[in-house]
């Protein structure tokens, strides 16, 4: 298996198979292996973090952490490029490929761990596969121990009674904008993917196959569920969009969500952190939203602060960026 990529994962989560997609797409050669107890020594052998996805190159390298890890082997295999040229458009993509990996997580771990029905259907797939062979009998404290470690952590999402309704309005409005945008076309930006598109369904993905966000997703927003289904497999069917043709249905999910929610709670994040406190809260639509502060978030935040520092031509993006709240919170820090 010379040159064949290996990627340690999970279909259940959003990180693993956004990059199996990524990988899908520029035909890299590659094995899909699930995590599990049976490969804990070889996972460790190359994982600096105890996080999926891992890819252990040919050669013996073990990466990890999907951003940075696409930007590695974008370098190495830019055809067909994810990045629009047009750097208006390159910068929006990644602005939403942030906005989903560390804001859409939000609805969709809180779906998964809030609710009873969920997190059963959810720990019993994580259990049956990270323990192959599981006896049935077994199955029930396997439940039992995953849903343990799992519901605990909703608080440092901050997903909780007081802040669901927040959480739940941001994942129907993201559904209700995304199904009028594909109605006319197959990828976010036009007939191909783009970075975006790899982190915003990998999040939905996720939700399309637990009970509760399923459910709510299937009826009214067949059009979302056609996209999830592509980006499993991508493909490059054409030529992207000029942000005029995009924009109808680009913009209100930049205004609504990047810039109402995703960059206020994300600056407010990186703010506490500098100033050494252990929670922030700030308010979300009409409510206070509180939660730990996380430094990965931080941390990502300035990678994106960083990409639109080398933006070189912000002549159209700017304006696009103002007129959605966004561009203050990217000067900011
Ligand atoms: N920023 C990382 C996030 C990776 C991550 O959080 N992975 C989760 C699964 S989706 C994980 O491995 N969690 C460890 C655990 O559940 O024990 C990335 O983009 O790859």
């Amino acid at each position: 298996m010379a040159n064949v990529h290996r990627i340690f994962g999970s279909e259940l989560s959003p990180y693993s198979v956004k990059v199996r997609s990524y990988f899908r797409y520029k035909k890299i050669a590659h094995e899909w292996v699930l995590r599990s107890s049976a490969n804990q020594e070889e996972f460790q052998l190359y994982a600096k973090l105890p996080l999926i996805p891992l890819v252990v190159t040919p050669e013996g390298q073990g990466l990890q952490d999907s951003t940075p890890l696409i930007e590695h082997f974008e370098k190495l295999h830019p055809e067909p490029s994810i990045h629009p040229a047009d750097p208006a458009l390159g910068f929006l993509s990644a602005l939403i490929e942030e906005y989903a990996d560390e804001w859409g997580n939000k609805p969709m771990f809180h779906y998964r761990w809030f609710y009873e029905v969920d997190r059963q259907s959810a720990a019993e797939r994580i259990a049956r596969q990270m323990m192959p062979g599981l006896d049935e009998a077994s199955v029930a404290g396997a439940v039992q121990t995953v849903s343990g470690r799992m519901v605990p952590r909703l608080k440092l999402v901050g997903s909780s009674a007081a802040t669901k309704d927040q959480i739940e309005a941001s994942y129907l409005r993201q559904l209700a904008i995304l199904e009028a945008h594909f109605e006319s076309r197959k990828y976010l930006f036009g007939a191909r993917p783009v970075l975006g598109d790899f982190g915003l369904y990998a999040q939905l993905y996720e939700c399309s196959t637990d009970p509760t966000p399923g459910a709510l997703l299937r009826e009214p927003a067949p059009r979302v569920l056609g996209w999830i289904e592509r980006m499993l497999d991508p493909r490059n069917e054409g030529e992207l969009e000029s942000w005029e043709s995009l924009r109808p249905t680009v913009f209100p999910l930049l205004r609504d969500e990047v810039g109402a929610i995703f960059l206020p709670w994300t600056s407010a994040n990186a703010r506490a952190l500098g100033a050494g406190e252990k929670e922030f809260s700030l308010t979300l639509g009409d409510k206070p939203f509180t939660q730990e502060t996380q430094k990965y978030h931080a941390r990502s935040l300035a990678a994106l602060r960083a990409r639109y520092a080398a933006v070189t031509d912000k002549s159209r993006l700017d304006p696009i960026l103002a007129d959605a709240r966004c561009l203050e919170p990217l000067r900011e820090g």
